[in-house]
């Protein structure tokens, strides 16, 4: 197979939910030379994209994203040792976690293994998270910065109670926020300190929050 058939099937596989045969092509993209982060960012990801339109248009319905999503983990599975930096570059606590009322992880978890890749402590607090746990685990923890993630028009409305509690409790942690239909301008209209479009981005920002 070609590396570029490669790159398909490993897309393709995502989008059935085919996660038996994710790892070995994985592998065989690693050993191609291809870098853990693109093959998230270039493939896996946009096959995750995939999914969700195929959802919108009545093709898909939750059980087989469920599928897809168990692909996507299964490539993740194999990718997470290769994006560990040996050299830390970063220091700093994250209380990171999924709104209430919202399920989706997948995108929390990325930014969360980047993140750690990066050399933060991640404290993970999981999916549907009611705005009084960040801001108290921030507290206890003594947190530098608050990770929110929504992936529903519906709940990232949870952020704005987050940005509120913390500023009514007045602790230090900056507030960065991301997901789906979360926006730069959102971000700005609840006062939060800033937004990332991607894992990527929520490094960037991470590490600009903390040189702030
Ligand atoms: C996978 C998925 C699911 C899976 C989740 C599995 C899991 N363990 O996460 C399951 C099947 C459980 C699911 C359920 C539902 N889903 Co759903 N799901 C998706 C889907 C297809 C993909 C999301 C995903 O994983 N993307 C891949 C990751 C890598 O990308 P990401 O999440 O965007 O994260 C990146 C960035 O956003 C950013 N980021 C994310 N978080 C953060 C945080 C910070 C701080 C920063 C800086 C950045 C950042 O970085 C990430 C990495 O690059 C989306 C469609 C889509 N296009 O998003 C629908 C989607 C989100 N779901 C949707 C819906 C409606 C539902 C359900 C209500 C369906 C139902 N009828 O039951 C339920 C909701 C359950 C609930 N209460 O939450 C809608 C939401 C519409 C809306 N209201 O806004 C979407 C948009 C589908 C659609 N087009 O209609 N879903």
């Amino acid at each position: 197979m070609s590396h570029d058939e490669k790159v398909s099937h490993l897309k393709t596989q995502i989008i059935r939910g085919r996660k038996e045969s994710v790892p070995d092509i994985v592998n065989s993209l690693l050993k191609t030379g291809m870098e853990a982060y693109d093959i998230i960012t270039e493939i896996c990801a946009p096959a995750m994209s995939q999914v969700g339109i195929l959802y919108q248009e009545g093709e898909y319905f939750v059980p087989e994203i469920l599928m897809s999503a168990k692909a996507f983990e299964a490539a993740m599975e194999v990718l997470r040792p290769f994006l560990k930096d040996t050299e830390k570059k970063a220091a700093g606590t994250v209380v990171l976690g999924v709104c209430e009322g919202d399920i989706h992880t997948i995108g929390k978890n990325l930014v969360a293994t980047m993140l750690e890749a990066a050399g933060f402590n991640i404290i993970d607090l999981g999916k549907d998270v009611p705005a009084k746990d960040f801001v108290r685990v921030a507290k206890e923890n003594d947190a530098d910065l608050i990770g929110v993630s929504a992936l529903m028009t519906t709940s990232m409305i949870g952020m704005k109670d987050v940005v509120d509690l913390s500023k009514e409790e007045g602790i230090r942690a900056k507030i960065m926020v991301g997901g789906g239909p979360v926006t730069e301008e959102y971000a700005r209209k609840i006062g939060a300190d800033g937004y990332g479009k991607d894992a990527k981005e929520a490094v960037d920002l991470a590490i600009r929050l903390m040189e702030a």
